[in-house]
Parts: structure tokens; C-alpha cells; sequence
């Protein structure tokens, strides 16, 4: 029997997650999961770089075990745990912070940009934030990495620290490689179609919520930043709000940019937006009826955390011993 592949993914409890985060991530992780060994991951610990109250933390960690869950990860079929309850990783971070280099962190885009927007806290864990993501990889001998285009620079920075690794001592870690979607890869904001769509961005109505309900989805479309031309065409460069939404709409149908372009050709934007929102709430109606449900089931998100822990642990830990003896500490 050949063993199936192994991968890994996860996402940080810092709200709820946006469309960007489900056609970017989730919605591959969930296509993966018969076909691969997959493991998913809370990355609660990489949450700490920006500061939260305790109580938000709790419940945004909880809240996003069930929007995993609604979204269609099977913990019969995964293993699904809060990478704070396997020590593994904190552990191996250390180590591999000294085989990182300044240099290399020091030209990690995301660093830059979150450390522009939080200038009052520019702590040492934003810096090192991508040798965590290394840890989180590398523990599982992953293969594969399904994320969006913005974490493809820390992807490789993983590879690289892998590399170097087993340079030294031998076949210690499994290289991964990013698994990045063709269509959906970068969702861009609502209101500003040059910057990503972001969770954690002030302005609501520059992100769609998974949680948000079908008429504010359909309002937050109407009011999305486009051009002062009549065209549905994609043109990322000149029309990058309209190329967007175009986008959105191919990835929830599965139509194909020809397609959209024939079908709203002689058409207005007012009767194009209305259809995208009107596609999108479609997509997240059932997600949301299974995320209510979910949310009342507290035992059963506590048991299935409890269970991804230890079998994530189990894994981690044979890696982490690994290294131990490799580089003389045991
Ligand atoms: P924050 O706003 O808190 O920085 P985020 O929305 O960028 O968070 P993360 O938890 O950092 O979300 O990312 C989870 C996953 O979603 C990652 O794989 C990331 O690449 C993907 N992702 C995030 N935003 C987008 C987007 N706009 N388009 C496509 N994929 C995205
Ligand atoms: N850094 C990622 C989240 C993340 C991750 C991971 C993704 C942390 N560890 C391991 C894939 C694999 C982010 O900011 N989206």
C-alpha cells in the first residue's frame, strides 16, 4: 500500500474568516482531505503578535474550529487541533530560530506591512513569526501546503530552513511545497481592489464575512469600488475592482472569465454585482446553518480538539525527538 501524502495548513484565530480566506484556503483544504493525510491546524500561538483581550481569544479559537467544521473539514477524515496544545511547536521554533538568518526574515513582505500598521507594537514575535510557520510545517513532514498567494514567501522561507537543516544532519524534514489555487489566490478588498481582503480590516465593508447574512452580502457588493466604465472585462491592471469581482464570481460558479464576460455583455455593473452577491450568499448559506449548529455543540468541538491534539502530538513529537538527538541534545 502506498502511504497517502501528507498536508498541512492552518489559520489564525483573529475573527471570522472572509470570503478571501475561504476561496484563497479552506475550500482547497476541504477538496484535499480524501485524497491526502491532512492536517489542519488553529494557529492560535501566531495570534499573539497582535494583541487580544483574553475572552475574545477564547472564543475567536472555538468560533474558528467550527467555521473549519461548517466549512467541511471532517475530523473523521483529518486531524483538526490548536497548535497551542502540542508543545512541539513552540519547542522546535527555538531551535530553528538559530538556524534562520536576519537577513532572511528581515525581507519577509508581511513582516513589513504589519509592522507599518501596528507601529506601537513591533514585537519580537512579528519578526519571527515565519520560523513558527516553518515549525508548524516541518513537524508533519508535510508535502504539501495548500495556502494563499500571500503566504507563498514564508512557504519558501520554510523550504530553505528545511534545506539548510538537512544539509547539516542528514534527511531530518520532508520539503514542502505550497499548493496555491488558480483562480481565488488573492481576493482583493471591496473597497480598495489594489490591497488583499483582509479579516482584520477596519472598514466591514471592504470584506465579505462568512457569517454575513445574504442581504448584507448583496449591499456590500452593490457598494463595491469599481470603474467608470460600463465593460465587464477582466483587466487586473486597468480594472482591477470589476477583474475582482469577476474572480469571485468564477470561483463560487465555476464559470470561466469567458463565460462572464459573454454572459454580462450589453449588461450594466448593477446587474453584475447583484448576480456575484446573489452567487456568494448561495455558497455560504449552507456554511451557516451548519456553523450555528456546530457553535451549540460545545462537548462534541472539545472532544474533537482533544483528539487532534493527541494524534498531532504523537507526530510532532517523533520529528522533534528526532532533532534532538541529531543536533546533540540528547
Ligand atoms: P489577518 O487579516 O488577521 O492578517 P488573514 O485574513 O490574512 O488574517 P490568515 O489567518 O492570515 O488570514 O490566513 C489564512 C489563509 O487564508 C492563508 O492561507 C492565506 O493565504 C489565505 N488568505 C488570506 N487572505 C486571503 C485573500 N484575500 N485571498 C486569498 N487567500 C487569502
Ligand atoms: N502564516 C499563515 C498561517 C499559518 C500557516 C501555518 C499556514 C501559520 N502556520 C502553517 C500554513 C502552514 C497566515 O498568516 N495566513
Amino acid at each position: 500500500m502506498t502511504q497517502k501524502k501528507r498536508i498541512f495548513s492552518g489559520m489564525q484565530p483573529t475573527g471570522i474568516l472572509t470570503l478571501g480566506n475561504y476561496l484563497g484556503a479552506m475550500r482547497n483544504w476541504v477538496a484535499l482531505q480524501d485524497e491526502y493525510d491532512c492536517i489542519y491546524s488553529i494557529v492560535d500561538l501566531h495570534s499573539l503578535t497582535i494583541r487580544h483581550e483574553p475572552k475574545d481569544l477564547r472564543q475567536y479559537r472555538i468560533s474558528l474550529l467550527a467555521q473549519y467544521i461548517a466549512c467541511g473539514i471532517d475530523p473523521e477524515k483529518c486531524i483538526l487541533f490548536m497548535q497551542s496544545h502540542v508543545s512541539a511547536h513552540a519547542e522546535l521554533t527555538w531551535i530553528l530560530n538559530c538556524y534562520t538568518y536576519m537577513g532572511e526574515l528581515n525581507r519577509m513582505t508581511q513582516f513589513k506591512e504589519k509592522a507599518a500598521k501596528n507601529e506601537s507594537n513591533i514585537n519580537a514575535g512579528l519578526f519571527t513569526y515565519p520560523v513558527l510557520m516553518a515549525a508548524d510545517i516541518l513537524l508533519y513532514q508535510t508535502h504539501l501546503v495548500p495556502v494563499g498567494e500571500d503566504q507563498k514567501q514564508h512557504l519558501e522561507l520554510a523550504r530553505d530552513i528545511a534545506g539548510r537543516f538537512n544539509g547539516l544532519y542528514g534527511d531530518v524534514f520532508q520539503i514542502p511545497e505550497p499548493y496555491i489555487p488558480k483562480v481565488g489566490a488573492r481576493i482583493m478588498s471591496l473597497q480598495d481592489p489594489e490591497s488583499k481582503m483582509s479579516k482584520s480590516d477596519s472598514n466591514q465593508n471592504a470584506f465579505i464575512s462568512l457569517l454575513d447574512p445574504p442581504e448584507t452580502i448583496v449591499r456590500k457588493f452593490k457598494r463595491a469600488v469599481t470603474d467608470s466604465e460600463t465593460v465587464v472585462r477582466f483587466d487586473i491592471e486597468n480594472k482591477p475592482g470589476i477583474s475582482n469581482l469577476m474572480s469571485i464570481y468564477s470561483s463560487v460558479t465555476g464559470k470561466s472569465l469567458e463565460d462572464i464576460e459573454r454572459e454580462f455583455e450589453g449588461k450594466g455593473y448593477g446587474d453584475f454585482k447583484l448576480a456575484v452577491g446573489e452567487a456568494v450568499a448561495e455558497t455560504l448559506r449552507p456554511i451557516q446553518e451548519r456553523y450555528k449548529d456546530l457553535l451549540a455543540s460545545r462537548d462534541y468541538l472539545e472532544d474533537v480538539m482533544k483528539e487532534g491534539a493527541e494524534a498531532a502530538g504523537y507526530i510532532a513529537g517523533k520529528t522533534l525527538n528526532k532533532v534532538y538527538r541529531k543536533i546533540g541534545l540528547r
